[in-house]
């Protein structure tokens, strides 16, 4: 149970991150970067999507990655060895990751180049939903082996997000996934959500998937020139 004193500082810390994720996503705009916040529990194919949807926008689009983990480089350096652009922040005893995080990479000039900038957010399906990063696009995953209640267990995530990706469709039916159920939880909690389905292991669904990104990105890069063009005169 939060006092008051608590409540007061939390919707403090809430506000300034708002403030820095609204500070990077000019900042990103001004480098002609879209920006993606990708987002589940652990282990539930971010790094192994990011992968494959490298290799499906590699002649579209040039992309950088932002990896962030508690503890190590292993995703990064797994990306790294594919021959993709991939920066870690490691969040410490941190179990999301943060507006400063970002903003701190942005003015090392650290981050990654590219129009199109994906950022991997720590494995978690609670935290990370309350801090925006500046991105453009919120992305979730969930994995059939999670469970087809999790949508309705973890609420806020699936309520404040642009995309819901099942991951791992090829073990659906081994894990007696309820698709009904799923459908219904989603357009329950968030009926603008569009729904993707995958599996990175047969490759069902990535093209449909990487060719709505790819949309998403194109359409906000033109915006964000037009708007720079009438600035200028
Ligand atoms: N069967 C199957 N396994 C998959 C699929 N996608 C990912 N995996 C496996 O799931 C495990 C976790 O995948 P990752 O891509 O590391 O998941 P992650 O969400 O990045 O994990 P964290 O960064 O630790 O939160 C790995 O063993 C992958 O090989 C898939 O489509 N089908
Ligand atoms: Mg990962």
């Amino acid at each position: 149970m939060h006092d008051s004193t608590d409540e007061h500082l939390l919707k403090r810390i809430l506000e300034d991150n708002d403030q820095l994720a609204h500070a990077n996503r000019h900042s990103f705009e001004h480098a002609g970067a879209f920006a993606v916040n990708l987002m589940s529990a652990p282990g539930a194919g971010k790094t192994t999507l990011i992968s494959k949807l490298a290799n499906e926008l590699r002649s579209e689009r040039s992309i950088g990655v932002i990896e962030g983990d508690m503890v190590g480089d292993i995703d990064a350096q797994r990306l790294r060895d594919a021959g993709i652009n991939a920066v870690q922040i490691s969040t410490g005893r941190s179990c999301h990751l943060d507006a400063k995080m970002i903003s701190r990479l942005i003015d090392s000039n650290k981050s990654p180049a590219g129009d199109l900038i994906i950022i991997e957010n720590v494995g978690n399906l609670v935290c990370p939903a309350e801090f925006p990063l500046g991105e453009h696009l919120r992305i979730v995953l969930l994995s059939v082996t999670e469970g087809d209640d999790k949508p309705l267990k973890y609420p806020v995530i699936f309520r404040n997000c642009d995309a819901v990706v099942i991951t791992k469709m090829d073990l659906a039916e081994l894990v007696d996934f309820d698709f009904d159920r799923l459908h219904k939880a989603i357009s329950s909690l968030n009926s603008k959500a569009d729904l993707f389905k995958v599996s990175a292991k047969s490759g069902e669904g990535i093209e449909g998937f990487c060719s709505w990104l790819n949309d998403k990105c194109a359409m906000s890069l033109k915006a964000a020139e037009a708007t720079a063009h009438s600035h200028s005169h």
